[in-house]
């Protein structure tokens, strides 16, 4: 490579780079410069290919001339109005056209700016919905093992990733949570929603709730309908079909977080949809905007809405909620675009005509040294990597660094690899993910105790480092 071809690295003292290993990632900085459809540019112009759409949040593909126009000519109309008390109007078009994108009967949407934001606003929701219903006493939360929720505290209380828990104290009283559905033992390499063990898995909230609360303080429980971060956790055929009629039973509310399983994800514009359940709320961000500005929001029942109008005294502040940036035009006008493409270009059903081809190339790495399980929904593949005791996670971390000096990005946390592209990807794009994959693993593998060595990759980073 070319020094000229280098661009010059920033300072790279200051930033403090989010849920990274900060003096490992400055010693190798992997930095992108530009990005484009499916492929990001590497400061050297190396192409690489965008295997995970961002951090799932990029599902129509990078740099969309229309959202761009849409932002640029937004900022220059009207860049911001105050969202408490005043408002403007593309925050209503905004919250009508995701209303009309919603599974049937969550219409009525409060805006945030991020996943974490929206499980904080569904969580405190919930509370606030029973106290208004004149049930205060409604007021503990589950959630789930292996559950990620952002990283508020609301949301790491009703998570279960330990290591995004230790090191901050005790979070939320009143949280509990129940088992993940994750069964190796039973469901490895499993095509797809694995069939057997859903509802006794799911008898067990019913069991947990019985035996040590009492369900009438059960607020709500908030769960993912495929858990993404801890590693794609794909539930068993009919668990949230049962978990659904458990909370209806002893009238606590469901919440799914579709931050990663909405907009097309899955094949279907929700997770509620591919599993064929409504919660009570659905919390979303990432796509929304396609990524480019900060986005979230939490959908609602229009019960719940209506409860808040009517019961609460006149004139109040119903729910006593909100952030300086909630709505703010440029992220309604990214998100109407958005949702205009996913219309366009049919997303949705794009990914769902490529998941069985998704499901063929990803299963073709079973096999291969160190694979222990492979799962797959919609445009979402997990594959586990046998752990090395004393070493977690650096098999899956040495994987991520030679596929991204082969040209592909890929997401890993513990011992897999996630991989889950924008919904533009083509069939022989696909073909390149898995086949770099498996030559990854077979190369890392091959290295034995070196291969683990992150030292031992990206040499052209670790050099401009210096
Ligand atoms: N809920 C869920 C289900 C998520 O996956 C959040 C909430 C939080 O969203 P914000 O916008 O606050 O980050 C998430 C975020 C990964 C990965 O590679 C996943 C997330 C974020 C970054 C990386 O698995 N999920």
């Amino acid at each position: 490579m070319s020094k000229s071809a280098q661009t010059k690295l920033p300072n790279l003292s200051h930033y403090w780079v989010p849920f990274t290993a900060n003096r490992q990632f400055k010693a190798m900085p992997r930095l992108f410069k530009a990005a484009k459809g499916n492929y990001y540019t590497a400061m050297n112009d190396r192409q690489i290919l965008d295997g995970t759409a961002g951090l799932w949040c990029v599902p129509a593909g990078h740099a969309r001339e229309e959202i761009a126009e849409a932002v640029g000519s937004q900022l220059l109309t009207l860049d911001y109005a105050p969202a408490f008390q005043t408002s403007h109007p593309l925050a209503f078009e905004a919250a009508t056209r995701l209303a009309e994108y919603m599974p049937t009967g969550l219409d009525r949407i409060f805006f945030t700016n991020s996943g974490s934001e929206s499980a904080d606003t569904a969580l405190k929701i919930a509370l606030a919905y029973h106290r208004v219903c004149g049930n205060p006493l409604r007021n503990k939360l589950i959630g789930r093992e292996r559950g990620y929720h952002g990283v508020n505290f609301g949301g790491i209380s009703v998570g279960g990733i330990a290591g995004n828990r230790k090191a901050f104290g005790n979070a939320l009283s009143g949280i509990d949570h129940i088992r993940h559905p994750l069964d190796i033992a039973n469901n490895a390499f499993t095509h797809g929603v694995p069939e057997d063990g859903g509802i006794a898995l799911a008898n067990e909230f019913e069991q947990r709730i019985l035996t040590l609360h009492d369900p009438a303080t059960i607020a709500a429980l908030i769960v993912e309908p495929m858990q993404g971060s801890a590693g794609v956790i794909i539930p068993p055929k009919n668990y949230l079909k049962r978990l659904r009629e458990i909370c209806d039973k002893y009238g606590i509310l469901l919440i799914f977080d579709e931050v990663i399983t909405g907009f097309g994800r899955l094949g279907t514009k929700w997770g509620a949809d591919y599993f064929d359940v409504i919660p009570d709320i659905l919390t979303c961000a990432k796509g929304l905007t396609n990524g480019v500005v900060p986005m979230g929001a939490v959908a609602v029942k229009r019960d719940i809405y209506d409860a808040f109008m009517e019961k609460s005294a006149a004139g109040a502040i119903e729910l006593p909620h909100g952030y300086t940036y909630s709505a703010i035009p440029i992220a309604c006008a990214a998100a109407i675009t958005t949702l205009d493409i996913f219309a366009a270009e049919n997303l949705e059903n794009r990914a769902a005509s490529l998941s069985d081809y998704f499901e063929q190339a990803a299963h073709s790495l079973k096999g291969l040294p160190m694979v222990k399980d492979i799962r797959n929904i919609g445009l979402v593949a997990g594959i586990e990597f046998e752990a090395i005791v004393g070493k977690a996670g650096a098999f899956a971390f040495a994987v991520y660094l030679k596929c991204y000096e082969l040209g592909l990005h890929v997401r890993f946390t513990g011992d897999i690899i996630a991989i889950s592209p924008p919904l533009t990807i083509e069939q022989s794009e696909i073909d390149r993910i898995f086949n770099t994959l498996a030559d990854a693993i077979k190369y890392v593998a091959s290295q034995g105790e070196a291969g683990l060595n992150a030292n031992n990759y990206l040499k052209n980073e670790q050099q401009w480092a210096q």
